[in-house]
């Protein structure tokens, strides 16, 4: 509560944390705020929104408007045109013209006579504003003084004074004698919309090559572009490009001794061929790679890239820069982990070293030169096993000269410090999703996440699969398990991204009972090809479609589970806030099995708004229902059925385990 005098300002929504974090937003939309404001007696108010960039030092004011009086809610919007930090806040203030206005219009409509000393009052509070005011402010409000006081009886005083350009004139001349400003200062994050919505395809570089033996390039993954773009994505990331370590170096399977001809691990970053700002000569030049992003772009991809920040044994910084490193008593460098997993080829970075502020800036130098050579995207390696201060530091670094730039933490860990990572300024987060696999299981966990409180700062992006996380369930349940997950990625989350051979339906695990691929190209270099008998290309390629022209699918709080009677069907409903689109998915989550159910559909939810006034019955509403029946468009089918409130549905897992259904008019 912020309170001085008389005004208080309770509270002001949206914030996160009492205001130490900021809110995030899409530029181009608006922020709306939200504040609960009062005072003592009956005096009138004054309540603006006031708004400024980063940087700015003077505020925007917006009048607050109330938008639940009852409830002493004040309501107006902070405009966020374009990517970037915007802080606001609330102040508040007694206007006593308006005050005494509001007194004296009472009195008169109460047909009250002898209102000669109101009136005496009301022009000396209008004298006094003229005193203050210049240009044509201060006319408008002298001449009311004016008038006034020659007002023959209260009624024509009040037409005289009444009149809105005089309220509004002694409004902007009024002192604000008792002003209250809510502290702290809030902020909005605006991103561009690729931080909410969009496609991720990961790959290696080195894997999409054509010859057996031979590792791919740049210009090998150029010729990939097409058919990733074809099939609607519309961010590739790459594993790292920089050089790798020779030291250390890690063999097939994840085992410790490489031979002669194995790659070793890209996340070993560093050798003599350089490190952070170099590119692994395997795969070419930096010219190669800034052609390839031009061509990405051509495509209408963009490119991410993998900040691990982690050094091989022969990384140039190791000689450069021993303090930067942790050393045991015996001279010799840790390794780093994240437990259980052990990274015996790359050391970690002490971010506490005395010399961190040259460590620190040698970190956002490494992003400014790959922001200079095109990339505005960047997913971030283990993030939690980094300081939380570091992240906050570097990412506000880029964020204020480069507002367009994202960053998506690869942080599995605890849910407090996924959440914090997210606070400090992670645009988007990996989340738990490869291993939420049963209805309990998706709708706890989605309603969590689509709760309106976390979704202002943590937006998920549901990776199906990644090189390190191959799901049991994608193991066991094959080509009907592929199309199940990656509908449900798809359609709950408007981010999600694959990992190549998700859509070959790689499924091959290292061994029982682990989630690792087997002959992981983590290790050595693969060939593929990319259109296998079996793939699901096409589904992804539809669903993509799909997602572009649903915009309820690009948004995450807005979704509502639907009732199904059988426990192996899940089934949502996503609608923009004005109705105009409704998505309605069904999934089989029972990769072996053709499942049937009902699927309940409360009508409220499908209907279209109209302008019908009073009690809403379904009948004859304006919209898409009639008679109780509304059509039901399988986007992914083409087939079109006829739903109610409730809908039989089969799902053959081996022929299409998913419905995504649009709600359209049925047709005459
Ligand atoms: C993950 C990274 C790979 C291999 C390890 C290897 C390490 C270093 C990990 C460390 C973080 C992140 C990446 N989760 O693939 O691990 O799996 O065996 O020791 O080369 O790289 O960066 O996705």
């Amino acid at each position: 509560v912020t309170v001085q005098r008389h005004i208080v300002i309770a509270s002001v929504e949206p914030s996160i944390d009492c205001g130490r974090h900021p809110v995030k937003r899409i530029a181009g939309e608006s922020l709306p705020v939200e504040a609960c404001v009062f005072r003592d007696g009956s005096d009138v108010i004054r309540v603006v929104l006031k708004f400024r960039r980063a940087g700015e030092r003077r505020a925007t004011e917006a009048p607050m408007t109330a938008s639940n009086p009852g409830l002493d809610l004040w309501r107006a919007e902070v405009p966020l045109p374009a990517p970037g930090r915007t802080l606001f806040t609330v102040e508040a203030w007694t206007d006593r013209f308006a005050t005494w206005l509001d007194e004296f219009r009472r009195k008169v409509e109460g047909g009250l006579t002898d209102l000669g000393s109101e009136m005496a009052e009301g022009a000396a509070l209008l004298d006094a504003l003229a005193e203050r005011g210049r240009g044509p402010d201060r006319k408008v409000v002298a001449g009311a003084a004016g008038s006034l006081r020659g007002a023959g009886d209260a009624a024509a005083a009040l037409e005289a004074v009444g009149a809105p350009e005089v309220v509004e004139a002694a409004g902007r001349l009024q002192p604000r004698a008792d002003a209250v400003v809510h502290r702290p200062e809030l902020e909005v994050i605006a991103d561009r919309p690729l931080a909410r919505f969009g496609a991720w395809y990961e790959m290696f570089v080195r894997s999409q090559g054509t010859q057996p033996g031979r590792g791919g390039t740049f210009a090998d993954a150029e010729r990939r572009l097409p058919d990733i773009a074809a099939m609607g994505f519309d961010v590739v990331y790459l594993a790292p490009i920089h050089p790798i370590g020779r030291t250390g170096r890690k063999g097939p399977n994840n085992s410790l001794h490489a031979g002669p001809g194995d790659p070793g691990s890209p996340w070993a970053i560093g050798s003599d061929d350089g490190g952070y700002t170099a590119v692994e000569p395997a795969l070419g030049t930096l010219d190669d790679f800034d052609r390839f992003v031009a061509a990405a772009a051509r495509l209408g991809l963009e490119v991410a890239l993998d900040l691990a920040i982690q050094c091989s044994p022969d990384h140039p910084w190791i000689r450069q820069h021993p303090e930067w490193f942790f050393r045991r008593p015996d001279g010799t460098l840790k390794y780093a982990e994240n437990p259980p997993k052990k990274y015996e080829d790359i050391h970690p970075l002490n971010f506490d070293t005395e010399d961190r502020a040259a460590l620190w800036a040698e970190m956002r130098d490494v992003l400014l030169f790959w922001i200079g050579h095109g990339v505005r995207i960047f997913r971030v390696d283990n993030p939690h096993t980094k300081p939380l201060e570091f992240w906050g530091w570097l990412l506000g670094e880029i964020r204020d000269r480069h507002p367009d730039v994202l960053f998506l933490s690869e942080a599995f860990t605890r849910p407090p410090m996924m959440k914090a990572l997210a606070k400090v300024g992670f645009s988007q987060s990996y989340t738990y999703f490869t291993w939420r696999n049963t209805k309990a299981e998706l709708t706890e966990y989605l309603t969590e996440l689509a709760d309106p409180g976390p979704a202002d700062y943590f937006r998920p992006n549901f990776f199906a699969n990644t090189p390190d996380i191959l799901h049991e369930f994608l193991q066991k349940g094959g080509r009907p398990a592929f199309a199940i997950r990656l509908v449900l990625a798809g359609t709950l989350s408007p981010a999600y991204g694959i990992y190549s051979g998700f859509e070959l339906c790689e499924n091959g695990p290292l061994a029982e009972g682990t989630e690792d691929y087997k002959d992981s190209e983590k290790y050595q270099v693969r060939v593929r090809d990319w259109n296998a008998p079996g793939h699901i290309k096409g589904l992804v390629t539809r669903l993509n479609a799909v997602r572009r022209e649903n915009p309820a699918l690009q948004e995450l709080a807005n979704l509502r589970f639907l009732e199904v009677d059988n426990p192996q069907i899940l089934s949502y409903l996503k609608r923009t806030p004005d109705g105009s689109n409704v998505v309605i998915g069904v999934v089989n989550l029972d990769p072996f099995h053709v499942q049937e159910g009902l699927v309940s559909v409360p009508l409220n939810e499908v209907e279209v708004e109209g302008d019908v006034e009073g009690e809403i019955d379904v009948e004859g509403r304006v919209g898409v229902v009639r008679g109780g029946r509304f059509g039901a468009h399988d986007l992914l089918t083409g087939s079109r059925y006829e739903w109610s409130e409730r809908n039989y549905v089969r799902l053959d897992p081996a022929v299409g385990p998913a419905h995504v259904l649009r709600v359209e008019e049925l047709e005459a």
